[in-house]
């Protein structure tokens, strides 16, 4: 009995850094978490569900590299696709078009590149299915220094523009 009280002192102090973000985020009971490799941080991926025998798909997130040392995103698969690339989105005279970043997409450090609709996107080509909101994807990621990581990109609706439940948008 004598051990019970400080326990339980030791849980609320434990909690308590915690609970403003979890009073604020109360909704997002299935956010995913940020994921971390390396130095790189990897939060609020996703994917959008497809129209049937859609040829491709795109994955979107937010890319941190929390080291010192430039990195860079070089390649990525999925088993959902025959091919994944790394897109930008370009001017090619007057018409916005995406183009394979052959040399993959640069995280400098200490900063946040987002992919995002209309931006930077990961490109699946070749699709061997098709995706549904609410699916689970997962997607392996290389980076020259910080390795290679496979994580699930929650499907949202075809026309999501961000996460289902992710943070603060
Ligand atoms: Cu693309």
């Amino acid at each position: 009995m004598s051990l019970r009280l400080p326990l339980v002192a030791l849980a609320l102090m434990a909690l308590a850094p915690a609970m403003p973000a979890l009073a604020q985020h109360a909704h997002d009971t299935h956010a995913p978490a940020a994921v971390t490799i390396g130095n790189i941080e990897i939060k609020d991926a996703f994917t959008r569900a497809t129209l049937p025998n859609a040829p491709v798909a795109g994955g979107f997130m937010t890319l941190t590299n929390k080291g010192s040392e430039d990195d860079r995103l070089v390649s990525v698969e999925t088993p959902i696709a025959r091919q994944g690339q790394i897109h930008e989105m370009a001017m090619e005279g007057d018409v916005m078009k995406m183009r394979q970043l052959s040399d993959g997409l640069l995280i400098p450090a200490g900063e946040s590149v987002a992919l995002a609709p209309g931006s930077y996107h990961l490109m699946f080509m070749g699709l061997t299915g098709s995706v549904a909101e609410g699916d689970a994807v997962p997607v392996t990621l290389t980076f020259e220094k910080a390795g290679t990581i496979t994580i699930d990109l929650p499907a949202g609706g075809s026309a999501a523009a961000a996460p289902a439940h992710g943070e603060g948008h």
